[in-house]
């Protein structure tokens, strides 16, 4: 099949997160002057921005993979590291984003409206970060979060006031050549035009835009001759013409016959009813046309038609019809709600944040899924029994452990954290249950602690609540 770039697979990769630094601050005389291991860096973000000098989306047939940049690991001295930097890919107004499926994520319509396609993974928290009053020295970071990979689509609709649509060689490219002063090509044969064309008309006071669609044909639903893939670009416009042909040679058309069958694959199509149309009978200038033009108007104005008879060969005709779809356009835009603002920025959605599930499967396995665990889960540095033993504990907090136990997991069943093809899978040792909250919590050691004053001990368990409450509002400092 024949490639259109208004059409393109596009892969996006955001950055990754820079993993969080652990250090002990190092003085001459003060050897262990506590943690001062520094922030990873947030990985850069994908966007679309709309950029109306951009017009089609070329650059991206010819190179569909863009990566951000990653973020820079944190270093010792309670050094963050640097931002990794979004990527900008320009796109032209009236992109449409889809997933794979062929969902629509976002409409990028107005200058400067954008879409983040992929988002970059945060920073790893340094162990400066990590100690509290409770959690002094912390040996260990968080990884930083890999980046969003997403694989998206983005389909072109032509932003236009007025679209054409007809028969194969009806004479809509060569409407568009003499309304206003884009050169489309135009040939005797059908199906010369293979993407929408564009123009610009100014009629009077009103300066609007109309394309063609490339032609159609009975059985265009079933995707006969082009099909009706170029119909997305008729969505956004708001009047549309029918461009009948009245000197067309093959014997079994006529112009009321073509306007049933286009309209007929319209609906097939769906989603353009409400449209206004009127109706073009081009060619009058060929005798025979103006004749048959003369016969089918009382016909196509009985049905309700604006009717204009036209020849884009002759020039004759083409003023009135300027004038008529300015008068429409006008009407249409004055009609529509106020264009939205621009420059929104078009977030994918957050996915139920603070919720997770427990779910047991056939083999007997408990996946738990939810976007904060698995989150942690990929912070967390399996290298280190402190790291995991942190894990433990977001989790446990989060209520992981009681859920798995109302579930019916028992000390040794298998656990997964994550999707089945990238999950964490681990044999369950409920923390809870072997008293590890008695025992304390990571990187705190009660042999040190002399006993505390009551007043002392109401701080400590403040300061507990504040850094439980701070993990739950996913806080990023940086
Ligand atoms: N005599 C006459 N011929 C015309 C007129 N308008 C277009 N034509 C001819 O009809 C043929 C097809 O014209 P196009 O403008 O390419 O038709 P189209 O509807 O864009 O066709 P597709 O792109 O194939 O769908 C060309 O040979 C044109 O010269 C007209 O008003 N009078
Ligand atoms: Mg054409």
């Amino acid at each position: 099949m024949t490639t259109f770039v208004d059409r393109v697979e596009l892969h996006v990769a955001a950055g990754n997160g820079g993993h969080g630094c652990a250090s002990v601050h190092r003085e001459k005389f003060k050897p262990l002057g506590g943690p001062d291991g520094g922030n990873g860096g947030r990985g850069g973000d994908v966007m679309l921005v709309v950029d109306q000098s951009v017009t089609t989306l070329l650059d991206y047939h010819h190179k569909p993979h863009r990566s951000a940049t990653n973020g820079k690991p944190g270093e010792g001295g309670n050094r963050s590291g640097k931002d990794g930097q979004d990527l900008i890919l320009p796109v032209p107004d009236g992109t449409v984003v889809l997933d794979g499926a062929g969902n629509v994520l976002a409409d990028l319509v107005g200058h400067g409206t954008s879409y983040v396609a992929a988002q970059g993974g945060r920073g790893g928290l340094g162990n400066a970060a990590l100690a509290s009053a409770r959690r002094k020295a912390p040996g260990f970071a968080l990884l930083g979060v890999p980046g969003d990979l997403q694989e998206i689509v983005l389909e072109l609709k032509t932003v236009a006031d007025v679209a054409l649509v007809g028969y194969p060689s009806a004479g809509k490219s060569s409407l568009i050549s003499v309304l206003s002063a884009a050169k489309p090509k135009i040939a005797d044969y059908p199906f010369t035009t293979l993407v929408p064309n564009l123009g610009v008309v100014t009629a009077g006071e009103t300066v609007y835009t109309i394309a063609d669609v490339p032609g159609l044909i009975p059985g265009a639903s079933q995707g006969k001759g082009l099909g009706l893939e170029f119909l997305r670009h008729v969505e956004r416009c708001s009047v549309l013409v029918h461009v009948l042909d009245t000197a067309t040679l093959e014997s079994d058309r006529d112009p009321v016959s073509d306007l049933d069958i286009i309209e007929e694959e319209l609906k097939q199509y769906g989603g353009l009813g409400n449209r206004p149309r009127i109706v073009v009978l081009n060619k009058i200038d060929v005798p025979d046309g103006k004749d048959l033009a003369e016969m089918v108007r009382p016909e196509l104005e009985a049905r309700g038609y604006g009717v204009f008879e036209v020849s884009a060969v002759a020039h004759t005709g083409l003023r009135e019809l300027s004038f008529a779809l300015a008068d429409l356009v006008g009407r249409a835009r004055a009609a529509k709600p106020k264009e939205e603002a621009t420059r929104i920025v078009i977030r994918p959605k957050a996915v139920d944040d603070a919720g997770f599930t427990v779910v047991q499967e056939e083999d007997g396995l408990f996946r738990v899924r939810g976007e904060k665990p698995e989150r942690w889960v990929r912070q967390t540095d399996f290298n280190n029994d402190e790291a995991v033993g942190y894990l433990a504990d977001r989790l446990n907090r989060l209520g992981v452990e009681e859920e798995l136990m109302k579930a019916g997991a028992r000390t040794g069943d298998g656990v997964a954290i994550g999707p089945e093809e990238n999950a964490v899978v681990f044999d369950w040792e409920p923390t809870v249950m072997a008293g590890a909250e008695m025992l304390g919590r990571r990187g705190e050691d009660h042999r040190f602690d002399a006993p505390r004053p009551a007043a002392q001990r109401r701080r400590d368990k403040q300061a507990e609540r504040d850094e439980a409450e701070q993990e739950y509002d996913d806080f990023e400092p940086f």
